[in-house]
């Protein structure tokens, strides 16, 4: 018999005893989400300040994405791409001209986008760029995260993501990130196809660059005529304070790559764009997936990139932004447990002095629920912070008090 939910910890055993235990979630139940608020089993309140980790920068169900959701959905939800339908070919013109590119590829989930992404780069580099059968190599940074796919653990230098995976992938090297020097000496492999980067690492802990650094990426790629790859998963869809984070070096990727919020956090929608030249190396039949471009997909993807612009996110997570780091850098002037703030727009971390095995993070966080804001560490001793763009100035403030109290008092 389906046990109806009455508590949290009701919840939390049927997990215990039925799940894969492969989260260490911290134990808050939630049952409803509305803009910037989550409420959990027994009706407590709490501000996300982790956001699906940047899928609902449009805010919990935000009405209009919800409306496009449940009115396609009494339509059309799926045909499979054996057929046309009547929303695939206006989502692709949507996209393309939302974003600058010529040509859409659409899929699921954001390692989808990466690993489509990878196989673009290799097409090009054996059908335009002339390299030899299965020589190509893909460069990637150190810290990098883009899922959990054996093609994506393949690149990752996190013990987590790879003990007792393997065999790996071959035909990938890892340079360090925010490094331009060892870039360029792995460039010099004429083999070499692309360089894929996220122009912000989120999972390494909301690792920012130095000023500049993907504007002389580019520069290098071009030099060396490698394609750049932007993994905008999670830095992408107004997050960083614009519309794709590659803007603030005015950096144009070869290949772009969304997801989480391309849907709102509705439905899982990623999408790879790139340019005929890299688009068209790929014919009919030779890459795919069920749900890929699905009308349903499609449908509540246009109304969450209607919301970004209507409502101006990436302008408000940088304004706010600015204030929350402003908010954050006085804390750690205040506290010796914060060390360090760093972030762009609304995606931010704070470095707590602690090594990484210590729970002071988690403890943090825990104490945080208490005090009616939910975050989440990341490798130990970092905070990241990344609220709902739609957070007013207000609402930011009182988080910023919240955030610093319960620091100030642990
Ligand atoms: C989990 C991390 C964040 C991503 C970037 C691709 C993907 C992700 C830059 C793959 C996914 C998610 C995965 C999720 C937690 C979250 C995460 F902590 F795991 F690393 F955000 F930082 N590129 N990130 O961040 O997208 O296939 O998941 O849709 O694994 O619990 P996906």
């Amino acid at each position: 018999m389906i046990q109806e939910i009455t508590s949290s910890r009701q919840a939390i055993e049927l997990e215990e005893q039925f799940g894969a235990h492969n989260y260490h979630p911290l134990p808050v139940v939630l049952s409803k989400g509305e803009g910037v608020f989550v409420w959990d089993v027994e009706g407590k309140r709490y501000y996300d300040f982790l956001s699906a980790y940047s899928a609902v920068n449009q805010g919990h169900c935000h009405p209009r994405i919800v409306s496009a959701l449940s009115e396609q959905a009494s339509r059309l939800t799926l045909t499979s791409r054996a057929f046309y339908n009547d929303i695939l070919g206006k989502f692709e013109q949507y996209m393309t001209e939302y974003f600058g590119y010529d040509r859409v590829l659409p899929m699921n989930t954001g390692v989808e986008g990466g690993e489509t992404a990878v196989k673009l780069a290799r097409k090009w580099a054996y059908e335009v760029k002339g390299v030899s059968a299965n020589q190509a190599k893909i460069i990637f940074a150190e810290g990098n995260f883009w899922g959990r796919t054996l093609g994506a653990i393949s690149s990752s230098t996190d013990p987590n993501s790879t003990n007792n995976f393997g065999p790996f992938m071959p035909g990938y090297e890892v340079v360090p990130y925010n490094d331009l020097a060892a870039l360029e000496t792995a460039l010099q492999d004429p083999n070499t196809a692309a360089f894929m980067v996220e122009p912000i690492q989120g999972e390494a802990g909301v690792f920012v660059p130095n000023e500049g650094y993907l504007k002389q990426v580019k520069a290098l790629c071009e030099k060396h005529n490698v394609l750049l790859i932007a993994d905008e998963v999670q830095t992408g869809i107004a997050r960083t304070g614009k519309l794709i984070c590659s803007e603030y070096d005015e950096v144009k990727p070869d290949i772009l790559i969304l997801g989480k919020a391309l849907s709102g956090g509705v439905f899982p929608v990623s999408a790879v764009l790139a340019r005929d030249e890299i688009m068209l190396t790929l014919k009919p039949g030779q890459h795919g997936s069920t749900f890929g471009g699905n009308p349903l997909g499609a449908a509540v993807a246009m109304a969450a990139l209607d919301v970004i612009r209507d409502e101006n996110l990436a302008d408000n997570a940088f304004y706010l932004g600015n204030i929350f780091r402003e908010r954050m850098q006085n804390l750690a002037n205040e506290s010796e447990l914060v060390t360090l703030v760093r972030g762009r727009g609304l995606l931010n971390a704070i470095v707590i002095d602690e090594d990484e095995e210590s729970d002071t993070a988690w403890n943090i966080c825990m104490k945080l629920a208490e005090n009616g804001l939910l975050a989440k560490p990341t490798h130990g001793n970092i905070i990241r912070f990344a609220p709902p763009l739609v957070m007013t100035e207000d609402q930011l403030n009182e988080c910023a008090d919240i955030i610093s109290d319960t620091i100030l008092k642990f």
